[in-house]
């Protein structure tokens, strides 16, 4: 799973992506169109693998996690053939930052939170009318030497490149299955999934719900179904090297019970209909990642190949039952343990062990 961070120059891209993933990437440097993408990782924060750590009190702990990449800022204008931009055609969502602070020495304009996150958004779509205008291009080539089967594929870049060329993103255009997977490997920007990241400063923060640019921002979420959160980033960005009991005293000085980061990753792993199973013994509890709906042998097959391909069945307990209960030999006492086959529809939070045969 892999989140593309993008925004205007300098509204905070890069303290966010340092605080995420624990990185030290300079900030303030504006990276400029050449420079180099980060790419860090960050773990998902999970409650039910530390229950199960201080159980078990594994030789490992292995949450899952979720690969951020921090590309440079997108300056108004420059969406067109805009080689940063690149970097971020197949994540599988963008966390798209929005300034919500003002600070003079950095920015002469006070922040306009919704007209940046709708300047940003016209550029990923002149980048897309790039992308589909090639793909025109070439069905026509194909189309004119006598290839019918690009007649449709054609038709349907046309209809697409009116609706981008109206300033509306692809994701509201009406694509049938079959236009889907012909666009699958372009990675069209306005197609994918939004978390607006509202970077507030820690006086916006401490009452964001009355924060006129995080309300600005919210409403536009709202309209398009998009998801947004508030964040602080250069305050997390502060008390990430802390001591964890000072960072704590921090953050409830700004009524925070929980780091915004971690919000916006496990809002990032829902949103995108992510599931976490687990394992779990005193050699390592661990946290994989599959999406709602899988089955048991495919999700054994995260494990490994060989457990997929002579997959039994799965030995499973529900982690709130587990916890309910408070020891396995409870939970098995009480029937709590089922053995299921290879139909069945894995759960969030489901403990698993699969009995296998290669
Ligand atoms: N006051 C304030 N300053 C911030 C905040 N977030 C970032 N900054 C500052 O803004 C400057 C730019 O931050 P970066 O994280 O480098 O911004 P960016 O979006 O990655 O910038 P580019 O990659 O150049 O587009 C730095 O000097 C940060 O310290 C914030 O929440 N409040
Ligand atoms: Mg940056």
């Amino acid at each position: 799973m892999k989140l593309g961070i993008v925004g205007l120059p300098g509204v905070g891209k890069t303290t966010l992506y340092n605080a995420l993933t624990g990185s030290k990437a300079e900030t303030g440097g504006y990276m400029g169109a050449s420079a180099k993408p980060n790419i860090g990782q960050a773990k998902v924060p999970d409650e039910r693998l530390d229950w199960l750590a201080e159980y078990y009190k594994p030789k490992k702990y292995s949450p899952a996690s979720i690969d951020f990449v921090d590309v440079a800022g997108v300056s108004k204008g420059t969406g067109r053939g805009n080689s940063v931009l690149q970097n971020i055609r197949q994540v599988d969502a963008l966390v798209h930052v929005v300034r919500c602070f003002d600070n003079a020495s950095l920015f002469p304009d006070p922040a306009d939170a919704r007209s940046d996150a709708e300047t940003l958004e016209l550029e990923l779509i002149l980048a897309d009318i790039e992308v589909v205008e090639r793909r025109l291009e070439k069905a026509r080539k194909y189309l004119k030497a006598g290839d019918k089967k690009y007649k449709h594929e054609s038709e349907m870049c046309e209809a697409l490149l009116a609706h981008l060329s109206d300033g509306k993103p692809a994701r509201s255009f009406a694509f049938t299955d079959e236009d889907k997977d012909i666009l699958q490997d372009g990675g069209l920007l306005s197609t994918k999934p939004v978390i607006y990241a509202a970077n507030l400063d820690e006086d916006g923060m401490a009452d964001y719900r009355n924060n006129a640019q995080f309300r600005a921002i919210s409403a536009l979420a709202e309209e398009q179904g998009a998801a947004v959160l508030p964040v602080a980033a250069k305050f997390e960005e502060d008390i990430m090297d802390m001591e964890p009991e000072d960072a704590q005293m921090f953050m409830e000085e700004l009524g925070l019970t929980e780091r915004g980061l971690d919000r916006l990753i496990k809002t990032s792993y829902e949103l995108l209909g992510y599931i976490s199973f687990l394992t779990a013994g005193p050699d390592d509890v661990h946290a994989w990642t599959i999406t709602r709906g899988t089955k048991a042998p495919r999700a054994a097959g995260k494990i490994h190949s060989d457990i997929e391909r002579g997959f039994i069945r799965a030995e499973v307990v529900a982690f709130e039952d587990l916890k309910a209960c408070g020891t396995m030999a409870n939970a098995k006492a009480k029937g709590l343990f089922r053995s299921e086959g290879k139909e069945y529809v894995m759960k969030d939070g489901d403990i698993v062990n699969f009995l296998f045969n290669v």
